[in-house]
């Protein structure tokens, strides 16, 4: 793994704005394998509507405080030294201080992740979510809760986005189910919990 140092691409949005790093880390391969292999992943539970549902997808989560997410308590959970190391790299590439990680592996096409916005309480006015990328890449589509606005960005293979301003409120995001996906994706979003 190699840090590069690079300007953000900066894209603002009606209401938000994003950066983005297109090649943050390279020579990810290794990396993205000792991710896949050593964090404590495990298919997530969420509650919506009033039933249990198995997240389409494998989670995994570390932080120095309790995180509720969909309804579900996280508890506390030490950081693994190389989780550390990449926090480090996100905060000093993004300006910004996180104390948890919650992280996402989509093994095929039909992992997915439904529209939603990162707005829990406990992340405060404007939450700030930085989202490292390995793998292949999957459109991650944003949609303006007036109906209208869309936007659709691509983080590739060792790629930074950095979701900051009011675009928890007005924005949810998701990652579709697609028959034409060839491989496997992880990301870690690092976020602020107050
Ligand atoms: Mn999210």
């Amino acid at each position: 793994m190699i840090a590069s140092n690079q300007n953000p691409e900066i894209i603002e949005l009606p209401d938000g704005r994003l950066r983005y790093i297109d090649r943050l880390l390279t020579e990810t391969d290794t990396l993205s394998h000792t991710l896949k292999n050593s964090l404590h992943w495990y298919q997530g539970d969420v509650y919506l509507f009033g039933r249990h549902y198995q997240t389409p997808r494998l989670q995994c989560w570390y932080g120095d405080k309790a995180y509720t997410y969909s309804q579900v308590r996280l508890a506390p959970t030490p950081w693994p030294p190389l989780l550390n190391q990449l926090k480090a790299i996100v905060e000093e590439a993004s300006g910004h201080a996180f104390n948890s990680v919650l992280g996402n592996w989509y093994q095929h096409g039909q992992h997915n992740m439904g529209m939603h916005a990162d707005n829990e309480p406990e992340l405060g006015k404007n939450p700030v979510v930085a989202m490292l990328t390995f793998g292949i890449a999957r459109p991650l589509q944003f949609r303006h809760r007036n109906g209208e606005d869309r936007f659709t960005i691509t983080p590739t293979d060792g790629s930074l986005l950095v979701m900051e301003g009011p675009i928890q409120h007005y924005w949810r995001h998701g990652i579709n189910k697609s028959k034409k996906v060839t491989g496997q994706r992880t990301s870690l979003t690092f976020r602020q919990i107050l």
